[in-house]
């Protein structure tokens, strides 16, 4: 109810909207009318309430919670359920809770701070409150599980999108999983699967973006940084509405994925982003260095050294001039 409130107030921006033609769309009373906007105001929206002309939305807080995100989706099945979190250990712990109990594919967990949010192999992701977007959804995609590794690379791309559309910051991407802006990384994806031999049960896909972050602890202080960094001073980016573009940018790109048996219909646009290409890197483990070419068609990096090309499928590089490798 709250939801479709706020829905219409947003549609009538700055606007009055009669609390009868509210009533009449809604089929609900003034008076549980009146309750919804009372809570709304409780959560920092500011609406004006005018006696014979209605209720006027003029200021939307930069909140989380699936009030404000349901209202500005506009996706088919992408957060089609919404759990939201001030705190919580970590968005894809929770996902994974779910999904051993059942849960639809596209339930999104947003969490406000998270406690123990993780990046690849047991690194710690920093998720400090109010800043920045620590989410994860859920897939259940009729895939192989060789196929689960280019989730990520369609979730960057949909991110690096998300943030164009937004914010107007042009990203790159460090493969497969870091999206960057001026040799610092302002995003990580973490995509984690339960799977048979030959099939997948579900997929984990969690995403952190640094939004208004101002400063990072001392540790990741010179690889970290976030959107509101290179925009102009004062601005503030709106967390719901990124999530929300996300969200779009996700469906239409994971649709073209599943349409095809590769990755082929994404690859240039990958590409295009794709910071590490003609760069010396460093591949680890074994620290050997090699210039990467792009991807393949099932989102391999491709390396040349002294012994010809090669795919990578997994692993960390690094690329030179970026987090601080000269
Ligand atoms: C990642 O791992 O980049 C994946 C991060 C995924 C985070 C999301 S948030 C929602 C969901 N719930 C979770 O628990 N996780 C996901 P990786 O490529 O392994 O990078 C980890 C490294 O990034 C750390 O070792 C730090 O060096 C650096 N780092 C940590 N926090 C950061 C931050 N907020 N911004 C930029 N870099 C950070």
């Amino acid at each position: 109810m709250k939801t479709k409130i706020l829905g219409i107030l947003k549609e009538n921006r700055n606007e009055y909207v009669s609390g009868q033609d509210i009533g009449e769309r809604l089929g609900v009373t003034r008076n549980a009318i009146w309750k919804a906007v009372s809570s709304l105001k409780e959560m920092g929206y500011s609406i004006e309430s005018v006696t014979n002309k209605g209720y006027r939305l003029t200021y939307c807080p930069d909140i989380l919670c699936s009030e404000e995100i349901s209202g500005e989706l506009k996706t088919r099945w992408w957060g089609n359920e919404i759990l939201y979190f001030d705190s919580i250990d970590s968005t894809n712990n929770e996902i994974k809770r779910q999904a051993e109990k059942g849960a639809r594919e596209g339930l999104l967990a947003i969490a406000e701070q998270q406690t123990a949010g993780r990046g690849r192999r047991g690194k710690e992701w920093s998720s400090p409150s109010g800043s920045g977007i620590w989410m994860s959804f859920l897939l259940r995609p009729d895939i192989t599980p060789y196929r689960a590794s280019q989730i990520t690379i369609v979730t960057a791309l949909a991110a690096a999108n998300a943030i164009r559309n937004v914010t107007g910051l042009n990203t790159l991407i460090k493969w497969p999983n870091d999206i960057v802006i001026d040799g610092k990384k302002v995003t990580g994806i973490l995509t984690e699967m339960s799977a048979e031999i030959d099939s997948v049960s579900y997929v984990v896909v969690g995403i952190g973006i640094n939004v208004n972050t101002e400063s990072f602890p001392p540790e990741i202080g010179h690889i970290a940084t976030s959107l509101v960094n290179h925009l102009p001073e004062n601005t503030r980016v709106q967390r719901s509405g990124l999530v929300a573009a996300f969200g779009s940018e996700f469906e239409r790109l994971y649709d073209k994925f599943l349409a095809c048996d590769d990755l082929a219909p994404l690859k240039a646009e990958y590409e295009a982003r794709l910071i590490n290409i003609g760069r010396e890197i460093i591949i680890m483990p074994g620290e050997q260095r090699a210039k990467a070419l792009g991807i393949n068609n099932d989102g391999e990096l491709l390396v040349e050294d002294e012994q010809g090309i090669k795919a990578i499928r997994s692993g960390e590089v690094s690329v030179r001039g970026v987090y601080g490798y000269v």
